[in-house]
């Protein structure tokens, strides 16, 4: 068969008011044009785990207007797509329907909302794709796809067994940066997450030796790249993400991932990521306001436990010069008016290299979708496409919608201002400069 593997790829934000700062901030469109050039690393693991015999093509599609340049001469054709642009990802399915191309569809998305993508596929995948893919592309190959494809529970995908994803499909001259993972899932519970946690309930790593062969794959195509980990939480196993630093050390790459504020607390580990070319991290802060975090992650408050490390830990960690990009989310229960100048507050006192604020959102299939809905309070049930972090999708409870929205357009434009940005700079340089003269005293002594 020819399969043609589609990934709906644009980033989103309606607001026209985001979109006009969006255009006119440098940081802001910065890491956006940056994330925007990255492939589906779903879709490439996927392709790694189609049986023989077949032949591949990897596509993306940033918007509609690029569907007619797509081919047609598929005999199955898969769709990714978050659930920003899943509206989208349903025309391009009825799109090959209509030309007689059986189309299956799977994802965050689709895993939280099946029956609604199976009214668009001719097959949805409910979870990861590693253990049933094979079986969709046999059973496609055969003529007898079967509506839904779903792991039993408890057959939970190993990621010691996963393959080297297709790197080799992408067009090498269209990226910047690649993605990687070097674990999946998270032990945290947060309300409103909407990453992998939806697809397992089990935090998974991959062994040192397969994210070498991955690291030199990409190496193959691309010399000098920089990697994304397209990890929910690095670092969670400590004995792990020591030995794979070191491992990493030889391989000259330079990185980002993601990960909680806890790293901060293991020196060595930390010492051992700047050796192995970590020079972002990028941790969810949630808030500065303690009453705001309370609740936030639902097994044991551990987010609201951390709270008071949090200047010690981004000193801790930027002091070594990897970079900490903060994120905070705006219109959590307890935020008042003031949240917004409590976030600029703090950014600029922790000295944040970058920072990234984003709405509360309610995404399907999440603990606070089911909360929103049951209080009333979702502002837009159904229209996933306004879950761009960016749009409201949740109604505040202490504050206005317009006070919300007037006060995120102030706090995008106040934090991401040439003042702001190169005031906390100045800070992480200091903090750099600090940590190194502390270091050069204790070998002294
Ligand atoms: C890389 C990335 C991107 C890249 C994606 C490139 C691409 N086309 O895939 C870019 C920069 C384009 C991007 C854009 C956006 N992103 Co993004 N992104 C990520 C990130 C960091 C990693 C995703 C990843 O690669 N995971 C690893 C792969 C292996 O997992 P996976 O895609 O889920 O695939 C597995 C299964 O789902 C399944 N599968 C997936 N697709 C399919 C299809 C078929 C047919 C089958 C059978 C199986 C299958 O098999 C795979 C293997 O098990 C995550 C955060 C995180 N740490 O996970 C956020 C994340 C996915 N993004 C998010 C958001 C909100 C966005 C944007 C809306 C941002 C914006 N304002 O524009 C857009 C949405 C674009 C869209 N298509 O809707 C949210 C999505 C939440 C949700 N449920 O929708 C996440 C979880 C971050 C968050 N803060 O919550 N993003
Ligand atoms: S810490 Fe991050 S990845 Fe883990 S559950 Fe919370 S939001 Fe999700």
């Amino acid at each position: 068969m020819r399969i043609g593997l589609i990934a709906m790829s644009g980033v989103r934000a309606h607001d026209p008011e985001l979109t006009r700062l969006g255009l006119t901030l440098p940081g802001f469109i910065e890491r956006n044009k940056v994330i925007a050039s990255l492939p589906s690393l779903g879709l490439l693991t996927l392709a790694a785990c189609t049986p023989d015999g077949h032949e591949i093509a990897y596509h993306e599609i940033a918007d509609l207007q690029t569907l007619p340049e797509l081919p047609v001469a598929f005999d199955l054709v898969a769709i990714s797509s978050f659930s920003a642009q899943i509206f989208e990802a349903y025309q391009v399915a009825d799109h090959y329907r209509g030309l007689g191309v059986p189309v299956v569809l799977g994802g965050i998305h689709v895993t939280a909302c099946p029956d609604e993508a199976a009214e668009h596929a001719s097959a949805v995948v409910v979870g990861e794709g590693e253990r049933l893919w094979p079986q969709v592309v046999r059973d496609a190959a055969a003529g007898r796809l079967r509506p839904r494809y779903e792991a039993a529970p408890g057959e939970e995908f190993d990621l010691r067994e996963a393959l080297i994803p297709r790197f080799d499909l992408l067009d090498p001259s269209k990226y910047n940066r690649i993605t990687l993972q070097t674990s999946r899932g998270c032990p945290h519970r947060c309300e409103f997450c909407a990453s992998s946690i939806l697809l397992t309930p089990a935090y998974k790593l991959k062994p040192v030796d397969k994210v070498l062969a991955e690291i030199q794959a990409i190496k193959a195509i691309w010399p000098r790249p920089f990697l994304e980990f397209a990890d929910d939480n690095s670092f969670v196993h400590r004995k792990h993400y020591r030995e794979l630093m070191e491992a990493m050390i030889p391989e000259r790459v330079r990185w980002f991932t993601e990960a909680d504020v806890s790293v901060a607390r293991d020196p060595e580990l930390l010492d051992a990521m700047r050796a192995a070319g970590c020079r972002q991290v990028l941790i969810g802060l949630e808030s500065p306001r303690s009453a705001s975090l309370r609740g936030v992650e639902m097994k044991a408050d551990w987010k609201l436990r951390q709270r008071p490390r949090y200047l010690e830990a981004i000193r801790a960690i930027q002091g070594r010069g990897i970079r900490v990009n903060g994120c905070f989310i705006l219109g959590l229960d307890e935020d008042t008016p003031d949240i917004f100048g409590d976030v600029l507050a703090f950014a600029r006192e922790a000295g944040l290299f970058d920072v990234q604020v984003t709405l509360l959102t309610a995404f399907p299939g999440t603990p606070l979708y089911r909360r929103i809905e049951a209080d009333g309070r979702l502002l837009h049930p159904g229209d996933w496409s306004r879950c761009t972090l960016f749009d409201a999708t949740v109604r505040p409870k202490g504050m206005s919608l317009e006070e919300l929205r007037t006060g995120f357009h102030g706090l995008v434009r106040a934090l991401y201002s040439e003042r702001e940005t190169a005031a906390r700079r100045r800070r992480f340089r200091e903090q750099v400069r600090a940590f190194s003269q502390r270091r050069a005293m204790d070998k002294a002594s």
